[in-house]
């Protein structure tokens, strides 16, 4: 990660701050649907910008835009522990944007991983019509029974991996690695707004401090670059414990129509920094196992919720399902009968990864219009 800050000119800065604070304090905007309330934030070497922000309850875009740092690159909001939505991935020169429907109370806004000062919070105040049509209620039913059927799915394919780390049987668990990845992959978005959960189950070797590294992660690498599986009980033990938690944690979970929306769009953010770049299956290079699921998971969330905004712009539902269709078919060259099922990503040519990227981006675009459709839907 790239880490040097970089310094704006003074009045630069107070200008931006300036700008943002009328954005997050006045009206909505022209582009932004009516009936929603448009936030922005800037990322700045100091966190966020405003870091207090009030509005009413109800639908509200946030709009993340960096202002010039490269030491912070996402926002989140949370209540409590829990964090309900999120825009990750706004490097420099880029902004994002993601909707949530807020009732009222105080929310945090966390643009530093390690909170503390520059962390703001969002007050919002009045009542909230929450009796959700039977629209939305159907369409977060759907999503439901998609979670629980990944989160018993992962439970099902982690229970052999990890009895095959156990046993030290490395090449029986090489090949159950790549089964036990899809489901979690699908539905990752959901395993991320519990805290540390997505961390303990998923991160990298640069993600955590040494001494934290365990999940799939540590366990890939030891298969692959270590070639043993010495020292991985407790890892796995841990792991098989973590992805139960989950499967617990999603039955329980309170779901948006609008969060749903946003899942699908994270999904394709993981997709185009994770899985094109072979950064997260660094060791196994299964990154197209991962990328696919990805998708998989990012077309489910986005058809639960299409039925809510096909009467407002069902043009734009049938270019999205074309552009799921053109990934998918972007991806089919390099699908194998053989495990994993897909070629390892060194076998990428770089106008292999730029076909892929340039696919992922032409869903990304349109789907990334949908989060604010969907709130003004569902909070009206
Ligand atoms: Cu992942």
């Amino acid at each position: 990660m790239n880490r040097v800050p970089l310094r704006a000119p003074i009045a630069a800065l107070a200008l931006g701050l300036i700008a943002s604070l009328v954005a997050a304090c006045g009206s909505s905007s022209d582009d932004a649907p009516a009936g929603s309330k448009q936030l922005t934030f800037k990322l700045t070497d100091a966190g966020c910008e405003p870091t207090k922000a009030s509005a009413p309850a109800g639908p509200i875009d946030f709009k993340v835009e960096n202002g010039g740092t490269g030491k912070y690159t996402e926002l989140e909001v949370l209540d409590g522990e829990t964090i309900l939505g999120e825009r990750e991935n706004v490097i420099e020169g880029t902004s994002g944007s993601f909707s949530l429907t807020l009732e009222e109370g105080e929310y945090a806004i966390r643009c530093k991983e390690e909170g503390g000062d520059g962390e703001g919070t969002l007050k919002v105040t009045g009542k909230l019509d929450t009796k959700a049509s039977p629209e939305v209620e159907k369409a977060i039913a759907g999503y439901r029974d998609y979670l629980v059927e990944n989160t018993e799915g992962l439970t099902k394919q982690t229970k052999p991996f990890v009895a095959a780390v156990e046993a030290g049987e490395i090449a029986k668990a090489k090949v159950l690695y790549a089964a036990a990845r899809v489901n979690y992959e699908r539905i990752e978005p959901v395993a991320e707004s519990f805290g540390d959960l997505d961390p303990r189950i998923d991160a990298r070797a640069n993600d955590v401090k040494p001494s934290e590294f365990g999940g799939f992660h540590r366990i890939e690498k030891a298969l692959w670059a270590e070639a043993t599986a010495e020292g991985m009980k407790p890892v796995a033990a841990e792991l098989l414990a973590n992805v139960e938690e989950l499967e617990e944690r999603v039955k329980g979970v309170s779901l948006q129509a609008v969060q749903i929306a946003n899942g699908a769009n994270e999904l394709l953010t993981e997709v185009s920094t994770s899985k094109i770049t072979g950064e997260e299956e660094r060791y196994s290079h299964i990154d197209l196992v991962d990328f696919k699921a990805n998708v998989e998971g990012s077309q489910v969330a986005f058809e639960a919720v299409a039925p809510l905004m096909e009467k407002q712009d069902l043009q734009l539902v049938k270019e999205i399902e074309a552009d799921f269709e053109a990934v998918y078919a972007a991806l089919q060259p390099y699908e194998t009968k053989a495990s994993p099922g897909f070629v390892l990503y060194p076998e990428l040519t770089k106008a292999d990864t730029r076909k892929l990227a340039q696919a992922i981006d032409t869903l990304a675009e349109k789907l990334s219009l949908v989060p604010a459709q969907i709130a003004k839907g569902e909070g009206a």
